[in-house]
C-alpha cells in the first residue's frame, strides 16, 4: 500500500477519540452500507461509541445484516472525531455536510476519481473497486481486528460495486481482498443470493411484460420495449420496480441497442438506453432532450407510443449505419 497516506495520525485520531459519528452518501448503496457500519463496527470493537448518521432511507433488503443498532436518522448530539465514507463531496453527505463544515477533527474515506478533500485527512484510492476495498486495505495496514460481521459488511460494498465482480472496477488485488474476508467464513452463498440474484414479484412480472412486448430492428441489433401505464397498474407498480429489466433487454445475443420505455403517468414515457458496444446512447439521448453516458442514457418523451419507438428507432439507425 503506498505510503501517502499518513496512517500514524489517522490511527492516533481514532485512538483519542470516544465518541465517533460516521456518515455516508445520501441515498446509500451497499458500499455507502458497507463501509460506513464496518468502521463503526470497528470502532465498537474498540470500546467506542460509534454510530452512522444515515442522510436517507436505508432500503429494507439491507436489514439481512445487522444494522438496526447501528445506524440513526436523527442529527449527532455529542463527538469528537467525524468520519465521512463513500462521499466524492461534502454536498453528498446531504443535511449531515453542515457537521463537517463546523467541525474539524475529521477524517474521509473514499475512492472516486472526483473526489474533493473536505476533511482534515483524506484517504483517497481511486483504484479501488470501492470504499469497502479501501478500507480494508487500511484496517490491515493499521493492523485493526476484523471478525465475521465487519468481513461481512466490507463484502457488500466489493459484492455491489463491482456488480458481483463483473465490473472493470474489479483488480487481481480485489480478488484477493475477497479471497481474506471470505476466510471469516460467513455464508457468502445465501449473501450473494440475497443480494445479487433477487428480485421482487413486480419487477418480475414487469420483465414478463417487456418480453412480450420486445421489438427487434435492424436484423436483431436493436431491441425496443414497452410498458405502458395499464401494465404498470395492473401489478400495482411504479417505474421503480423496471429496475434492471432494460439489463435482460440488452442481454440478447445480437442485441447491440436496448430501450426500454415505461409510461410512467398517462402519456408520459421514460426512457432507458442501453448499448453494448460502441455506439454512444447519450447522443440518442439527447436527440430527445436527455442524457448520460455512452452506456447508459435516459429521456422522457410524451405522446403516442408507435410515434415514440419510431422517432427512437431512427436516432438509433442513424448512429448504427455510422459505425
Ligand atoms: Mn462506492
Amino acid at each position: 500500500m503506498s505510503n501517502k497516506y499518513d496512517f500514524c495520525k489517522f490511527k492516533e485520531m481514532i485512538s483519542n477519540a470516544n465518541n465517533i459519528a460516521i456518515f455516508t452518501h445520501i441515498l446509500p448503496d451497499g458500499d455507502a452500507i458497507g463501509s460506513s457500519c464496518a468502521i463503526a463496527t470497528m470502532l465498537r470493537n474498540m470500546g467506542k461509541n460509534a454510530y452512522v448518521y444515515m442522510p436517507s432511507k436505508v432500503l429494507d433488503e439491507y436489514y439481512y445484516l445487522n444494522i438496526e443498532n447501528i445506524i440513526r436518522y436523527e442529527f449527532p448530539k455529542e463527538y469528537d472525531l467525524i468520519i465521512a465514507t463513500d462521499c466524492a463531496d461534502i454536498d453528498r453527505i446531504g443535511d449531515y455536510s453542515s457537521v463537517f463544515k463546523n467541525f474539524t477533527n475529521s477524517i474521509a474515506i473514499d475512492h472516486h476519481k472526483t473526489f474533493q478533500n473536505f476533511a482534515n485527512i483524506n484517504f483517497v484510492s481511486s483504484q479501488s473497486s470501492s470504499a469497502c476495498e479501501f478500507l480494508f486495505d487500511i484496517m490491515n495496514e493499521c493492523g485493526y481486528e476484523i471478525n465475521k460481521e465487519i468481513a461481512e459488511f466490507l463484502y457488500l460494498g466489493i459484492l455491489r460495486d463491482t456488480g458481483g465482480f463483473m465490473h472493470d472496477c474489479t483488480t487481481p488485488h480485489t480478488l484477493r481482498v475477497v479471497a481474506n474476508l471470505l476466510e471469516y467464513e460467513f455464508d457468502a452463498e445465501n449473501f450473494n443470493r440475497h443480494f445479487m440474484m433477487r428480485i421482487s414479484f413486480k419487477n418480475a412480472m414487469l420483465l414478463k411484460t417487456a418480453l412480450n412486448n420486445l421489438q427487434l430492428f435492424n436484423d436483431g441489433k436493436i431491441a425496443i420495449s414497452t410498458i405502458s401505464n395499464k401494465d404498470l397498474k395492473n401489478y400495482n407498480a411504479n417505474i421503480d420496480d423496471t429496475g434492471g429489466l432494460i439489463s435482460h433487454i440488452l442481454s440478447i445475443d445480437k442485441v447491440e441497442i436496448a430501450v426500454l420505455i415505461t409510461e410512467s403517468t398517462c402519456g408520459v414515457h421514460k426512457l432507458s438506453l442501453r448499448s453494448k458496444y460502441d455506439v454512444d446512447v447519450s447522443d440518442i439521448a439527447k436527440d430527445f432532450g436527455g442524457g448520460g453516458h455512452c452506456k447508459a442514457s435516459g429521456c422522457q418523451m410524451y405522446g403516442k407510443i408507435e410515434k415514440i419507438v419510431g422517432a427512437v428507432k431512427k436516432s438509433i439507425e442513424k448512429r448504427l449505419i455510422k459505425e
